[in-house]
């Protein structure tokens, strides 16, 4: 296991599972700081970490705090983290740039990969990846070209539903990553729980999971692998409501000339101020959920 103990600062409690070979997820720091208003995302950030315990795994946080990068956060951390202001969105360009300045960083999917494989950590979840712009195939998230290099398992609730899914898939096929179905056989589409996307491997159980995941390390490849998993029936939007929101968050957002990473952050507060925060609350059940999914696979990754 690599375990970089100089550039990495741990919590100890991740260190002491990840040294005893105890399941241990890492979670992103870009939902707390430009994905959810403060005071909820500390709220869904805690309550992610707690639904990692509940299941008896133990969450790792990721961030960039004052230029160090750090793997599990303390409450106190997490709570300056959701208040800060010029926090850097880290995809793999920034964490240079970050860390020379000794500024503060919130990792995105790619970001928080990067560190969680030079961590030694295994399972990642997160709400939903980035993908290919709607309308701008050539505005391709840093996550799409993460996921084929960096040996790390990333459980979302499919796209984001602001993206165009079948280019993401596209992608994500042609550059190798294995897309698993948990518990579906069409690919999610974050607020609600279809796409009409279908999907080539449908999963049960994180047994199964984990079996694909050795699988891989057995073949020496470096890709990532993807789980989606649907938001909770309870908890998913209706589509029409959703598509609506989103179809005006992009006119606005072209309208307004947003652009780079500006868009997702943009598109995201919108869809929520338009459904009256109720994609919102969607947003954190299935961020919630995917935790609880993602501390059952890395369970099924050290037991076996
Ligand atoms: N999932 C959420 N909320 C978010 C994100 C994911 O529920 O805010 C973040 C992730 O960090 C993801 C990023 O990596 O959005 C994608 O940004 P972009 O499209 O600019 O690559
Ligand atoms: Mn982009």
């Amino acid at each position: 296991m690599t375990m970089n103990k100089t550039l990495l600062h741990f919590h100890p409690d991740v260190l002491d599972a990840l040294e005893h070979n105890r399941p241990v997820v890492a979670l992103e720091s870009t939902l707390i700081t430009h994905g959810l208003p403060y005071p909820v995302n500390q709220d869904v950030a805690s309550r992610m970490e707690q639904a990692v315990r509940d299941v008896g795994a133990v969450p790792a946080t990721i961030a960039v705090l004052k230029g160090q990068i750090t793997v599990g956060l303390t409450p106190d951390q997490l709570a300056y983290l959701a208040q800060a202001q010029d926090v850097r969105k880290c995809s793999r360009r920034d964490l240079p740039i970050v860390l020379a300045q000794q500024g503060d960083g919130a990792t995105t999917v790619a970001g928080t990969m990067i560190v969680a494989q030079m961590a030694g950590i295994q399972v990642f979840a997160t709400g939903g990846i980035g993908g290919v712009h709607r309308g701008h195939p050539f505005d391709v998230s840093a996550d799409l070209l993460e996921l084929p290099q960096t040996p790390v398992t990333v459980v979302c609730a499919g796209a984001k539903a602001i993206l165009d899914l079948p280019l993401t898939l596209e992608v994500l096929e042609t550059h190798g990553v294995p897309v698993i179905g948990y518990h579906c056989s069409e690919f999610p589409a974050f607020y609600t729980r279809s796409s009409g996307l279908p999907l080539d491997l449908r999963c049960e159980s994180p047994d199964e999971v984990a079996a694909i995941i050795r699988a891989r390390h057995t073949l020496g490849f470096r890709t990532g692998t993807l789980v989606a998993t649907p938001i909770p029936e309870k908890d998913e939007l209706p589509a029409e409501v959703a598509e609506k929101a989103i179809a005006q968050a992009l006119q606005e957002a072209e309208a307004n000339g947003i652009r780079g990473k500006e868009v997702t952050p943009f598109l995201l507060a919108r869809v929520s101020e338009l459904t009256h925060d109720d994609s919102r609350t969607a947003n954190a059940a299935l961020l919630e959920n995917n935790a609880r999914v993602a501390a059952h696979i890395a369970q099924a990754l050290t037991t076996l």
